[in-house]
């Protein structure tokens, strides 16, 4: 296909009355003092204002924008106009402080970067001397630079000419073991799987979508965002997520997706009823496992049964429970089977396939798996099997109908809150702190985050080190999901015969920090 281009597939789908609304933001005013709206027709216009103001950069082909942005409309427009002029949009979490974003701009080399005004002195010191071109400014409450120049381009443009091989986005995950990885997807991976869950979650006519997720990770960004626009279909856009807020747009809405965290802070709202779920026909979750309990419990409280799905930024979504009664029954602790088109299987540690209900290795493969990690061809190659299949680090099992449940990680991962923190990179901060030996970072179970960060450091001789004043530190250097709610001083760390940290041990001893 040579005109492969996301955004035009998106636009495609536009309804005919482009003055209908597109986004309605539930916790924004207009200047009217209504809700603030946009209709279709400014989406097609504004996207294709700030394509025209990329174009007129005179950029190279293949070029990375980056975002370090709040979520935002306007951010939302920003990425569509990098698919539409044809560059390669770069998502950055707003928590990013100074080291994480110079490691990411270095990295990438963006040739245009977009900050928000009140962070333009730092980050644009930190582009210039990479290399960026340009900086501009966006933000919350849409002023700024990017906009302004905008204003006085064409509202008319055609998208870029693209192949479905062509590169998209680049999406960084922390590695395992130091340097964060950034995942090349594709317009064909982004567009094979938006297509795929259009129809395996039955988007319909008068469907309209509660977005309440961050607008730089796969979720929020490709499969809440890719699946309303997709089918047509308003957004209720919510800039922060609020429980109350959101359970009171349900009754306008149909679906919503969540990461567990929201579905638990949802359930602890006395006004989560079954009446207030009543115009509601779907209800998501994926990016982190779902407690049997939260699922039980919303079925109990919602009188809907949540559905949950199992992706990642490598592959996009991978597996999902069914959202038809004749597709089959969502079943909880499952992330339910491979979605049409994609390839899933569970393997031993030799490489052996494990039998039904038998636990090992997730890999994968299919039109949605990305090429490969940003200028780490070694990389890539480890994390794929001689014969193509994707490692996705995740343990496993499938049962008899083909149902995955996920039972645990081979990465050393914490998902906090659905948000990803690598506990090597916090040890190598912690490492690095005057007085501090050696440390050890474990993920332990928390009501709220689902798995909370928690540290163990050992002094120096003679050192003296206080866990508070660790985390103050931290605070200052990582973005605040990464840092530990907790740091124990230890006079040594969990050893075993091997010399190996233990850290089983250290999450077996802490497993009831925050009960
Ligand atoms: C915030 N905090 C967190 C945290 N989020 N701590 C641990 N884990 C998190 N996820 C901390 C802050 O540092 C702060 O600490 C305190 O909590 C309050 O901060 P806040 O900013 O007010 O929190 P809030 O806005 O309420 O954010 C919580 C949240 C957010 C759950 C809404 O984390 C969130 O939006 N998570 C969703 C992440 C997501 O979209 N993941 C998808 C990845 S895609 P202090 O100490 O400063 O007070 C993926 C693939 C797939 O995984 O399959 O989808
Ligand atoms: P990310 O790198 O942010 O894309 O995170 C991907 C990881 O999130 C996966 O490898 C899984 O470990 C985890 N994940 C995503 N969805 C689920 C789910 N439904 N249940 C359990 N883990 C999940």
């Amino acid at each position: 296909m040579s005109h492969a281009n996301l955004f035009a597939a998106l636009r495609d789908a536009f309804p005919t009355d482009l003055d209908a609304i597109a986004i309605e933001c539930a916790d924004q005013i207009a200047t009217d003092g209504g809700p603030l709206r946009y209709s279709w027709r400014d989406l097609e216009r504004g996207t294709a204002m700030l394509a025209n103001l990329l174009l007129s950069l005179d950029l190279p082909a293949g070029s990375r924008i980056a975002a370090h942005t709040e979520k935002s409309v306007e951010a939302l427009m920003l990425y569509l106009a990098v698919l539409r002029a044809g560059f390669v949009y770069l998502p950055l979490n707003q928590a990013y402080q100074a080291a994480e974003l110079d490691y990411f701009i270095r990295d990438a080399e963006p040739a245009v970067l977009v900050c928000a005004g009140a962070h333009f002195g730092w980050v644009s010191k930190l582009a210039f001397q990479a290399g960026t071109q340009y900086v501009f400014t966006l933000n919350e409450d849409r002023s700024g630079s990017l906009l302004d120049r905008a204003a006085s381009m064409s509202d008319q443009h055609e998208p870029a000419d693209k192949q479905a091989d062509d590169l998209a986005a680049i999406l960084y995950t922390s590695g395992t073991t130091g340097r964060s990885k950034g995942a090349m997807l594709s317009h064909g991976n982004l567009l094979s799987n938006a297509l795929t869950l259009k129809d395996l979650w039955d988007w319909k006519s008068g469907d309209v979508l509660i977005h309440a997720l961050p607008i730089f990770h796969v979720h929020g960004l490709f499969v809440a965002s890719h699946g309303a626009l997709l089918n047509g279909s308003k957004m209720i856009w919510f800039a922060k997520f609020e429980p109350r807020a959101v359970i009171a747009k349900f009754s306008e809405a149909t679906v919503f997706m969540g990461v567990p965290t929201l579905y638990v802070r949802i359930l602890a709202e006395a006004a989560l009823t079954p009446q207030a779920c009543a115009s509601m026909r779907l209800f998501i979750s994926g990016s982190a496992p779902l407690l049997l309990e939260t699922f039980e419990d919303w079925q109990a409280r919602s009188g809907h049964t949540i559905l949950e799905r199992y992706g990642m930024s490598e592959t996009l979504m991978l597996s999902s429970n069914p959202c038809r009664g004749l597709d089959g029954e969502r079943i909880g602790g499952t992330v339910g089977p491979a979605l049409p088109g994609v390839s899933l299987r569970v393997h031993k540690d030799d490489g052996q396939p494990c039998a039904t209900d038998e636990i090992g290795h997730i890999e994968v493969r299919g039109p949605n798996v990305f090429s490969g990690y940003w200028r780490m061809p070694e990389k890539t190659q480890q994390e794929f099997t001689p014969d193509g299949w994707f490692k996705t680090g995740d343990v496993g099992r499938l049962d008899s109908n083909n149902y995955l449940s996920i039972v645990g990680r081979a990465k050393d991962l914490i998902i906090s809150g659905g948000y990803n923190v690598y506990p090597a990179e916090i040890e190598s901060y912690l490492n690095e702190m005057e007085g501090v030996l050696e440390s050890a970072v474990v993920g332990v179970p928390h009501p709220d985050f689902g798995e909370a960060v928690v540290a163990a450091v050992v002094a120096r001789p003679e050192a003296t080190l206080d866990g508070e004043a660790l985390i103050a530190t931290l605070k200052r250097q990582i973005a605040n999901f990464k840092v530990p709610k907790q740091v124990f001083v230890l006079s040594e760390l969990p050893r075993n015969a091997m010399g190996k940290v233990q850290k089983n041990l250290l999450r077996q001893q802490h497993q009831g920090l925050f009960a």
